[in-house]
């Protein structure tokens, strides 16, 4: 019986020395230590061997089946590594900087192209772009632009507060206080920016753009304003584009006017003027503007008996819509492609 034994495990050595792949390594298992394996059926015999013998034969049959198992599984393992590290060096990738195969070219965003075209329409002017923080505080966004203290604007419902007392600006102009602050005049900055109000409908979202404007020095009148404004209408939507101003009123202006574009969908048109994007009045509304008011500029340590300003605020957003034609302002917002590629 132990010669049996022997032999069995020197032919199982040998064997499991000349498994090439997992699958000999299984057939060998169930060869020698299935059910119906070699090793199993000399351990049935074992009852046939003298009482005396058992033990020891029984013990190294015990032997063999363990270290049996035990090198069969160690060699399927190193098998399996040496298989896993073949296929990651075969599958590496040989040129990291090649090309994947689809590549969606990225493209500047309407908003960005309208606030870029009308900060090169001012540049050309000889305005200076300007910015500054989108976190303030009352101050700058309210009190030094001459919002009385109950002013609604001021309300919880339009504006979004964070902590410290501190607000997120509903306007550009805070910034034009910064630099009027840091300046003296002649001064002419144009201020691109996100701004924030607490709305959201077709026409509003709750951030939105803008492009304000300021000019201060000796003898400015609201000739120049209107000057510069219909400078502005004409390059940005054609030398026949009429233009008109209509008096308005903003804690920060003194006068101050809302400035018309004729309607680029119905003005001029044969039949009767008004449309449903007009309201059919036959003008749309672009921007405000207005003399700075001579109290903001003495909040700034500017004497308004000798400087005079004017100021303008653009809405990005509105601009686009009226360009391109657009119904629905959450469209700049929503991300979707299939919009998004028609400005690339
Ligand atoms: C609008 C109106 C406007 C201003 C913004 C301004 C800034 C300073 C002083 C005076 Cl520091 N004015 N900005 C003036 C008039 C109108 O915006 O409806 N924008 C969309």
């Amino acid at each position: 019986m132990l010669t049996k034994l022997k032999k069995l495990e020197a032919a199982a050595q040998q064997a499991l020395d000349s498994c090439a792949d997992a699958d000999a390594l299984e057939a060998l298992r169930v060869q020698y230590l299935g059910k119906k394996g070699e090793l199993t059926a000399l351990l049935k015999e074992l009852q046939s061997v003298d009482a005396d013998q058992r033990p020891v034969v029984g013990a190294e049959a015990n032997r063999i089946k363990v270290e049996l198992g035990e090198a069969i599984r160690a060699k399927t393992e190193s098998m399996d590594r040496q298989r896993r590290q073949q296929q990651l060096e075969s599958d590496s990738i040989e040129d990291v900087t090649l090309p994947s195969g689809l590549i969606m070219p990225g493209a500047i965003h309407p908003l960005t192209q309208v606030t870029h075209r009308i900060v090169e329409i001012f540049h050309g002017l000889g305005y200076a772009v300007a910015d500054g923080p989108q976190i303030e505080t009352d101050y700058y966004n309210f009190s030094a632009l001459n919002f009385p203290d109950n002013h609604p604007a001021r309300d919880m419902q339009d504006t979004f507060f964070v902590e410290n007392g501190l607000l997120l600006r509903t306007h550009t102009s805070p910034v034009q206080i910064h630099v009027m602050e840091r300046r003296r005049p002649p001064l002419k900055i144009i201020v691109p920016g996100a701004v924030y109000r607490h709305d959201d409908d077709i026409t509003h979202s709750p951030i939105f753009y803008q492009v304000e404007g300021l000019a201060v020095d000796e003898s400015i009148t609201m000739a120049d304003l209107k000057g510069t404004l219909r400078r502005f209408v004409v390059e940005m939507f054609g030398d026949n584009t009429p233009m008109r101003l209509r008096p308005s009123f903003f804690p920060f202006t003194e006068p101050s006017a809302e400035v018309d574009m004729g309607c680029p969908n119905c003005c001029g048109k044969a039949k009767a003027k008004g449309c449903r994007l007009c309201g059919d009045s036959g003008w749309l509304e672009i921007l405000g503007a207005g003399m700075v008011d001579p109290a903001v500029l003495e909040n700034v340590d500017y004497d308004p008996e000798r400087y005079q300003g004017f100021a303008f605020g653009i809405g990005v957003e509105r601009i686009a819509m009226i360009l391109y034609g657009i119904d629905d302002i959450r469209l700049f917002y929503d991300g979707a492609l299939p919009f998004l590629e028609q400005f690339a």
